[in-house]
């Protein structure tokens, strides 16, 4: 951590030597907290400042960016992928990333750097968090780079934050920001009633009880689950000792389904409580402050985001509310959409085309939750949803699928190419943009490399 935060301290001085300061950052829940960080480091060192948000960084932008000629722009959850273009501009920047990077900069500070993996050891929020500190005294917005952190699902992979994320829990732990415990992982602990988090799990999708309402109850009764008057509990009004019975009835539930171990064991994982946010409410936990924040970016909504980031718990927390429950709303109607209309099945993947009716930005979301409704859990789903500029193409596997050999990054980075699009992505979940016209061949070619993946290994 020690030459990180050195680095930390350079680019530090280079923003407060400066007045007039733009701040870029990332439309998502690690971007977003990230620019509050900013923000509000820059707001306590008496520093103007402007403020947007990209869902991706090109060139054009760097451009438009180059000619409003601001002092120095930092760059939050963004930029390391851009480095040569920004130079090339002559922008003075700092840019604050994790994403693998390439090009290096004066400025530029990346995890990557330091043989520290920006997949889950520190995330976008975390290294500006580190810059924030070396900018004034701001150790009271660790539970910031958390939400970011979990935001971008660093804790999944080992069911806790580790590596410099853990520092950050520590540090907000000591100021008071952050509690953190094991504890079920399921979403929803602080807003949902219990059946209805049950009803709604998807990962692990609970086979009779994902979807179904009154399998859920009836599960919760058995397990001896008492009333409050008609209104169910919610996870935080539970007893340790009820807790603890629901934990070991959904372990033996999945167990008896058949589950994958590892699906099982994520079941319980650590969980990070927000202390200074009312009991309750959607910011108090983490991971349901990264879903909140993550509604208002889909919808290009950030500074309403922003705004609940920087504390705003009046207006534009209630329209991040709204927001929410509209995402959800479509979620629902996306999911509705694709039971009607069912889904195509090739060799190797299985896909449905959405037109315009869903929205690109949580097509892909739809296609992962239609797998457990209306498809085959032995392929990947892909999707297709009209933008503006071509088509949007998203893709989902599953851990089973990547054992067996599937790379969605790599598959669809490569039919996309083939036919004058682009993609990308994670080997489990990726994207692609390809042009109107070329559906049928991309769905072919698709089909095909997957095959190949899945024989080869
Ligand atoms: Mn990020």
């Amino acid at each position: 951590m020690h030459r990180l935060e050195t680095l930390a301290r350079q680019c530090a001085a280079a923003i407060l030597k400066e007045n007039d300061i733009h701040v870029v950052s990332h439309i998502d829940a690690d971007g977003l907290t990230s620019a509050a960080i900013m923000c509000t480091a820059l707001e306590r060192a008496g520093k103007d400042y402007t403020v947007d948000f990209v869902r991706q960084l090109d060139e054009s932008i760097l451009r438009q960016i180059a000619d409003t000629n601001p002092s120095i722009t930092v760059f939050t959850d963004l930029g390391s992928g851009m480095l040569e273009q920004i130079n090339g501009l002559g922008l003075n920047a700092v840019v604050s990333d994790h994403h693998i990077p390439s090009g290096d900069g004066p400025y530029h500070l990346n995890p990557h750097l330091f043989n520290i993996n920006g997949a889950y050891e520190i995330s976008g929020s975390g290294v500006t968090f580190l810059l924030a500190r070396a900018m004034g005294r701001n150790d009271d917005l660790a539970d910031l780079a958390v939400v970011g952190a979990v935001g971008d699902m660093q804790h999944v992979r080992q069911g806790k934050l580790i590596g410099i994320n853990r520092q950050i829990v520590r540090l907000g732990m000591e100021n008071g920001a952050i509690h953190c415990q094991r504890d079920l992982t399921m979403f929803g602990k602080q807003t949902r009633p219990v059946f209805r988090m049950l009803q709604y799990s998807s990962d692990p999708y609970l086979p009779g009880l994902s979807g179904n309402e009154d399998a859920c109850i009836g599960f919760l009764k058995d397990m001896g689950l008492r009333f409050q008057g008609e209104n169910w509990l919610k996870w935080i009004d539970l007893e340790p000792d009820e807790k603890q019975r629901v934990i070991s009835g959904l372990i033996q539930y999945c167990m008896s389904a058949g589950i994958a171990v590892h699906k099982i064991q994520r079941l319980v994982g650590e969980v990070y409580t927000l202390l200074r946010e009312r009991e309750g409410s959607e910011t108090r936990d983490a991971s349901e402050y990264s879903t909140l924040l993550n509604a208002t970016a889909r919808y290009d909504r950030a500074m309403t985001g922003l705004a609940v980031c920087r504390g705003d718990r009046n207006k534009e927390y209630e329209n991040a509310i709204e927001l929410l429950k509209e995402h959800r709303r479509n979620l629902v109607e996306g999911i509705n959409l694709v039971k009607g209309q069912g889904v195509k099945t090739l060799v190797n993947l299985q896909y449905f085309d959405a037109g315009d009716k869903i929205k690109d930005t949580i097509v892909g979301i739809v296609a992962g939750m239609s797998v457990s409704v209306v498809g085959n859990r032995k392929l990947p789903i892909i999707a297709f949803a009209d933008t503006e500029d071509g088509v949007k193409v998203s893709g989902r596997g599953n851990y089973d699928l990547v054992h067996k050999g599937l790379n969605l990054s790599a598959a669809m980075s490569s039919a996309a190419g083939s036919v004058n699009g682009m993609g990308g992505g994670h080997d489990i979940a990726a994207g692609a943009t390809i042009p109107k016209e070329a559906k049928s061949e991309f769905i072919r070619m698709l089909d095909r490399i997957i095959g190949t993946q899945l024989r080869t290994t």
